[in-house]
């Protein structure tokens, strides 16, 4: 029998938006391989090694390789994983397909943004780390095509309100479906969220292009930031959408209250916006009291994610009880740690305490002084989007790829390992930045082991450089295994569906929806979205007014 191509793979001709979700989580995924390539390469940097001269010609600079690091990880990578999850686990939920034509639409605006992005990137054109202030000036390609690729989830938002209306239409009277609930409301939030972004787009765009001289830097980062923090929601949302919905059920459990879990997203729909200004803390021109109100709504945003703590270790708990677990800890032992997804979960999960914990500090107006701007602040979030986020999505690529293809998992003791590995390397890494961050103030985004004069300043913290290069060795190793695995996976020519999860694992519920007056109030989402939208104008109207009217635009530098 002849091997069969991707094309007629019987399954994408019943559910083509198999082949949709296949594509875009692949490119997300090589983006972030390449991505993650720089990552040893600035652990051993802030361990005093510079490998930097090696990747000479062809990639100029450590600022280079570290906006790639932070562009390809934290912007591509993540928005095309949520792109996946938060598309294809409502459709599956609703029985529906969402409109193809669109779904290709936006996979080849990702794409197409991606690459046209690329060029200035790769060219050394816009070395200007991923957040972009002005003004520091990038080619206009890197804004055009960074926007392409950003407004190619505007067309995600539509696919899943489409389904979501037309489930309704057929389902009148009806709550709707977990997952599809989380999806919606995510998407809302995004698209609120995403305002920000897209206004400063247009002065960028129009600056890099020369038809404005220039543009107010502080204006820019205050948009920058409206986007800046939800964004961070935008990525983890898809991995607790997952850790609701699918991993109670792959541990052997159920999860124990569907209505809490509504109610969590309502409240990231309410508060990731309006909260800012706690990445402006440092910045002038924003008064303190302003300043005041965003740290206060920065904490009611942790609530959600104190909820999300209760009910997921709850549901594990449930499942390691079913699986024999007895007494106070037993539970823990009986998970099954030998999935390599629930074990990517779980691991990532102990490393948001941690994380959760470095994100109050930061958070909390005066605090925030002592670690603002120093390696603190990415040993915080690498235990969030490095380690949480991104395991949650390497936990999922391990059922996923098989479920999409029909092709078993290669390597199994790999993924495991690879898991663990990934795991203590950013423990190491984030315990030795949070604390090189603290005690001897060593800045974030600075070449240090290029410049002896740096060396020498920091020759007290050695013994903390040398647990970086520690977890630079590490997870090399633990990128290297994980995309062998899921490579080989998705391009071995072995095709068993039989063997595969046939459908996605959603779980069973304890505490179900219908009756709950929870889940009733939580179904309004329109109702909540307008409420969002007010919350975003008293928090942000005032000061933007100020700021628009009171412009001073600075020409562009480009400064290496
Ligand atoms: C092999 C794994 C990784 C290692 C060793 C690593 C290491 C680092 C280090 C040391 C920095 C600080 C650089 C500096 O401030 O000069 C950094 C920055 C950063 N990393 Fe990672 N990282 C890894 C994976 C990831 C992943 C998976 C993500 C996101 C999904 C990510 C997102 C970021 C971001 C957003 C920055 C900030 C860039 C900037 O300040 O402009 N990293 N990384
Ligand atoms: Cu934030």
């Amino acid at each position: 029998m002849a091997v069969k191509t991707l094309s007629n793979y019987d399954a994408y001709a019943s559910a083509p938006e198999k082949k949709y979700a296949l594509y875009m989580m692949m490119l997300g995924f090589a983006a972030l391989a390449l991505g993650t390539f720089f990552g040893p390469l600035q652990a051993f940097n802030y361990g005093g090694l510079d490998l930097y001269p090696l990747l000479k010609p062809v990639f100029q600079s450590y600022y280079q390789g570290l906006t790639l690091h932070g562009v390809l990880n934290a912007i591509i990578f993540t928005q095309l994983f949520a792109q996946t999850i938060m598309v294809y686990l409502p459709a599956r939920e609703l029985g529906l397909q969402p409109n193809m034509k669109l779904a290709w639409v936006s996979f080849w605006m990702a794409l197409g943004g991606l690459l046209i992005a690329a060029i200035p990137l790769l060219l050394n054109e816009a070395s200007v780390l991923y957040t972009f202030y002005a003004p520091l000036k990038a080619n206009w390609a890197f804004y055009v095509g960074a926007a392409i690729f950003v407004l190619s989830s505007y067309v995600s938002i539509y696919l899943v309100i489409d389904m979501w209306m037309r489930w309704r239409r057929a389902n009148p009277g009806k709550i709707t479906p977990l997952a599809t609930f989380m999806a919606v409301t995510f998407w809302l939030m995004w698209f609120l969220a995403s305002l920000g972004l897209v206004v400063e787009a247009l002065f960028l765009i129009a600056w890099s292009l020369g038809l404005v001289a220039g543009v107010d830097p502080l204006l820019m980062r205050t948009l920058f930031w409206y986007t800046g923090h939800p964004i961070v929601y935008f990525w983890l949302l898809p991995a607790y959408t997952l850790a609701y919905v699918t991993l109670p059920k792959l541990a052997g459990g159920k999860l124990v209250s569907d209505p809490l879990s509504r109610l969590v997203f309502i409240l990231f729909l309410l508060f990731s916006v309006p909260v800012g200004f706690h990445h402006q803390f440092a910045d002038p021109g924003i008064a303190p009291y302003w300043k005041m109100i965003h740290t206060v709504l920065t904490m009611f945003v942790a609530v959600p994610s104190l909820i999300t703590a209760f009910t997921i270790a709850a549901s594990l708990e449930v499942a390691g009880r079913a699986n024999g677990g007895k007494g106070l800890l037993g539970w823990i032992r009986a998970l099954p740690w030998n999935n390599p997804t629930v074990l990517a979960f779980l691991l990532g999960f102990l490393a948001f305490i941690p994380g959760g914990a470095g994100g109050m500090v930061n958070a909390s107006f005066n605090l925030n002084q002592n670690v603002h701007n120093t390696v603190w602040i990415p040993g915080h979030f690498h235990l969030q989007v490095g380690t949480l986020v991104t395991m949650a999505a390497m936990g999922t690529a391990f059922w996923l790829i098989p479920h999409l293809t029909g092709k078993p998992l290669v390597a199994r003791g790999m993924a495991l390992a690879s898991q663990w590995l990934w795991f203590l390397g950013m423990f190491i890494m984030t315990f030795a930045l949070h604390w090189m961050g603290f005690l001897y103030a060593i800045p974030r985004r600075a070449h240090i082991s290029g410049s002896p004069i740096a060396m020498e300043a920091y020759k007290e913290s050695s013994a903390w450089m040398v647990l970086n290069i520690v977890s630079g060795v590490i997870l090399l190793v633990a990128a290297i295994l994980f995309f062998y695995v899921i490579f080989a996976t998705a391009l071995q020519n072995r095709r068993e569906p039989g063997q595969v999860l046939a459908e996605v694992p959603f779980t069973a519920v304890m505490s179900k929806p219908e009756g709950s007056g929870l889940a009733q109030l939580t179904e309004r989402v329109w109702f909540w979205f307008g409420i969002a939208v007010v919350l975003v104008v008293l928090a942000y109207g005032p000061v933007l007014f100020q700021m628009f009217t009171n412009m001073n635009p600075v020409p562009g530098q480009r400064l290496w």
